[in-house]
């Protein structure tokens, strides 16, 4: 399998799952969001709705609104526990990271067609040791990313279904986001979109 180091410490795996394996974890985010539905977070200076919807698994799930950008333990509409991490998450996180703790936290980001993520930090977390990973499914994204500053040149690249990036080392604080969703480069949904994991550790090792 191919594995490009686009940066120090940010690494991509196209094709990381195949399609069996996509179908699979896809089936296993269904399950999760009948049981934590997408909620849609919002900015917490204005209330603004962010475009893209969210649920997480996980012991810790990432939430945003008026109070601010957090982890909690539970959802925040029906205030219930997250659901645990499917099989296949922490068989990649482990594969993909090298590390022996299990993530904490899962956020589930979902991509309608005209859905974007503006370039930011992951930097919510405890403690920046631990990388994030991400794995894609469904249509293909434009991913942007940067330098530790918002002036510093950038670069992108098309994430697709299956594709798992890793940001961590010299490249965890780098900026990075979603300029726009291709619809229709994926036909394993049935309908335009994307699901975005990001699998993290929230505290310190
Ligand atoms: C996305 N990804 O791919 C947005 N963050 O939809 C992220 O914000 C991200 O891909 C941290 C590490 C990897 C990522
Ligand atoms: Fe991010």
């Amino acid at each position: 399998m191919q594995r490009l180091e686009l940066a120090p410490g940010l690494i991509w795996w196209p094709g990381h799952l195949d399609r069996p394996a996509q179908e699979r974890l896809l089936a296993a985010v269904e399950r999760a969001l009948e049981e934590a539905p997408l909620f849609s977070p919002r900015m917490p200076r204005t209330g603004q709705p962010f475009s893209v919807r969210m649920s997480n698994f996980g012991p810790l799930g990432w939430v945003a609104d008026e109070a601010g950008y957090r982890y909690q333990p539970f959802h925040p509409d029906t205030r219930r526990p997250w659901p645990e991490f499917p099989p296949d998450v922490l068989e990649a996180w482990h594969a993909l990271t090298g590390w022996t703790a299990p993530p904490e936290a899962g956020l589930i980001n979902w991509y309608g067609p005209e859905a974007r993520m503006g370039l930011h930090q992951d930097r919510d977390e405890q403690d920046f040791t631990a990388p994030v990973l991400s794995l894609s499914l469904g249509d293909t994204a434009v991913f942007r990313f940067g330098g530790d500053t918002r002036r510093a040149p950038t670069r992108s690249i098309r994430l697709a279904s299956g594709d798992a990036l890793l940001i961590g080392g010299d490249s965890r604080l780098a900026f990075h986001g979603i300029d726009r969703i291709l619809p229709g480069t994926s036909t394993l949904m049935g309908q335009p979109g994307r699901f975005n994991l990001t699998l993290r550790r929230v505290t310190p090792p």
